[in-house]
Parts: C-alpha cells; structure tokens; sequence
C-alpha cells in the first residue's frame, strides 16, 4: 500500500514535534513546512529532541515556505499532493499578540486562507486541519461552567480574533467547496518542549533555577485565571483521529478539568520543597490587556465518537516537565 503524505505546517513547534513522530511511526511520509529563522539550529530544535532512528528520519522531508508567502505555499500543495495537511503553524503566544496584533491576524487568519485556497485549487481532495483555539471563546462560558462548540465565541485577544477568523474560513470552504476542512478546537496544552514564556513551562524552569540557586524570584503576571491544561502528546493523537473520521468536522478536546495559575505554582514548588508565596511576585508588565478568566472544555464528543482520551494527568506532565529541567539546569 502506498505510504501516505502528510504536511506539516509548524513542524518546529511543540504540537509539530509531536504529530511528526506519530505520523511516522504509523508510516507516514511527512513533509514539513519551516520558516527560516537566523539561528539555524533553533529551526529542528525540537524535532532532535524525537531522537528518530534513521529509518524513520529518512521519511521527513523538510522545506522552506511561510503561510503568507503564497508562492512558497502553492507550490507545495501543488507539488506534494499531501493526503492529509496539518496547519499548526500560528503566532501563538497571546500576550505578544497585543503588540504584533497586524503580523498575529495575517499569519493565523490570512495564512489559513492561503492554504485553502492553495488546497481547492491544487489538490481539493487533501484533508485539511486547522488548529483552533478556545482561547476563541474569550468569557463565554456556558451555565454548567464549561465550553463547548456551541458556546459563543467572543475573542478578548488579537490572537483569539485570529483564531476565530481561520475557523469560520474553514467552516466556509468546507461548505462551500465540499472540501475536507476539519478543526480541533483544543484547550491548552504543555509539555516538556512548550515555550518557557507560556505559563507552564515558565513557572516549571523558573522554580527550579531558584531551587539551584541560581534566581531567587519568579516574575508572574495574573495568578486568578484558570485553565484546562493537557498534554501536546495526547493532542496531537486527537489531531490524527479528526483526519481519519470520514465526516469533515469540528471538535473540542480538552481535560474537562480547570486549575488556576496559583494552583499550578503552589503544585511546582511544593514538589520542589517549597512555598510558593516566598519566590513568587507578581509585575502587572505580564498582565493582559484583557484577559480570559476560565477555561474548561467539554470534550465528551470526541471521547465517546472517536473514542479519544487524555492519558497524562495534570500531575503526570508537570512532573515530566520538573524532570526535564531538573536534568538541564
Ligand atoms: O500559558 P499562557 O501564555 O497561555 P494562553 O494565553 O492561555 O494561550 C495558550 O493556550 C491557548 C488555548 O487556550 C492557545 F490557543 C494559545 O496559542 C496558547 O497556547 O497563559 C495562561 C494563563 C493566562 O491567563 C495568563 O494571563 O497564565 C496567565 N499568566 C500569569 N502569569 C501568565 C503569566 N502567562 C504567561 N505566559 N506568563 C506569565 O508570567
């Protein structure tokens, strides 16, 4: 049977090391998509960390392109065919999208935009994800406390109005050019390669370097927000089961359970032996301009259609992620 192609927009990333793995190792051949970066070693960073053997790393093409070089992407679609795309590439951080909102909206909106139009007219029979957001829902939250794809969706971010902008372009293309356009609507989710300016990831290496000796504060923006935090691992198998279900569509995927900032920097560093009330200060230079209290996502859909779930606990990913650095600092 011949091997199928997946392309991988965002392959550098957290949620690209991870699908890249897994497409391989269920025989994939996988190309995936770079922007160029001045430090050429932080570009495959993250795919080193794979540690692939040479027979899965002979299946990985990877080209240079950029979802608002329209040329670069055209020519890609066109030339691969890809079975299956994965469009994680975004500007993802939420707070910096404040201040790049313009390059924020072109990348996350009119990138997508590009790829589907790329898709309808140069390979239509590709199945497309696209990866959503629930920071979408900004406030919205239904009365039971949880959102779900009927909650409205009412962006506080420059980042979520982005987000929301991709998901509604392709909901329309799928309708109106009956292509294979799905969507994950996932909540957050960390792990050992998450940036370290995203909450988790930042209180996990800031701890620890204060533990060595080597910081003896940690600078924190709101600690009263809470958030459904789940594994990249867990998410990216999600991904895949949303390509392989025959009826193009949307889905959440979430834990279902929320904790707030605090909760997760009293977790850290009392598994570090101490109180987190000592290290940790707050400077409002890491506030929002507006922020998004609560998330907790409803994800009983794909559990019981797909038969997807989350196999790290809360507790599990940031142990892993304490391990991590407590083997790098
Ligand atoms: O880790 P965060 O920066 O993630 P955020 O903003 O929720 O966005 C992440 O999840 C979204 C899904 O809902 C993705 F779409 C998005 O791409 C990204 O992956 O911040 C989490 C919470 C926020 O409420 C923030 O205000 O942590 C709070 N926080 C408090 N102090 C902080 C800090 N966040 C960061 N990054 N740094 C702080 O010092």
């Amino acid at each position: 049977m011949r091997a199928k192609t997946a392309l991988i927009t965002g392959i550098s990333g957290q949620d690209g090391s991870y699908l890249s793995t897994l497409l391989l190792e269920s025989g994939y051949h996988v190309i995936g998509l770079l922007r160029r970066q001045s430090v050429a070693e932080n570009q495959t960073s993250r795919l080193e960390e794979n540690g692939w053997s040479n027979d899965l790393a002979e299946n990985v093409e990877l080209v240079y392109g950029d979802l608002l070089d329209e040329s670069s992407i055209t020519r890609i679609i066109h030339k691969y065919q890809p079975d299956e795309v994965y469009n994680l590439a975004a500007m993802s951080h939420v707070r910096i999208s404040y201040d790049i909102p313009s390059f924020t909206i072109q990348t996350n909106s009119l990138g997508v935009l590009n790829l589907l139009e790329a898709i309808r007219s140069f390979s239509p029979a590709s199945k497309f994800y696209q990866a959503s957001s629930s920071e979408m829902f900004g406030n919205s939250i239904d009365p039971d406390g949880f959102q779900r794809l009927t909650t409205p969706m009412h962006p506080v971010s420059p980042y979520g109005c982005s987000k929301l902008l991709a998901y509604r372009l392709n909901v329309h293309y799928r309708q109106a050019y009956d292509l294979h356009a799905t969507s994950g609507i996932l909540f957050n989710h960390e792990s050992p390669r998450r940036g370290t300016n995203f909450v988790t990831n930042k209180v996990v290496k800031g701890a620890m370097l204060i533990k060595k000796g080597r910081q003896s504060t940690l600078e924190m923006g709101n600690l009263e927000s809470f958030r459904d935090w789940g594994h990249s691992s867990d998410y990216v198998r999600a991904m895949h089961l949303i390509m392989q279900h025959n009826e193009a569509r949307d889905w959440v995927v979430s834990t279902g359970e929320t904790r707030s900032v605090r909760d997760l920097c009293e977790y850290v560093f009392s598994k570090l032996n101490l109180d987190y009330n000592d290290f940790v200060v707050v400077n409002p230079k890491f506030y929002r301009k507006e922020e998004l209290n609560i998330l907790k996502g409803d994800s009983q859909v794909i559990r019981s259609e797909l038969g997807w779930k989350p196999e790290y606990s809360f507790e599990d990913m940031i142990d892993e992620m304490i391990e991590y650095w407590n083997l790098r600092i």
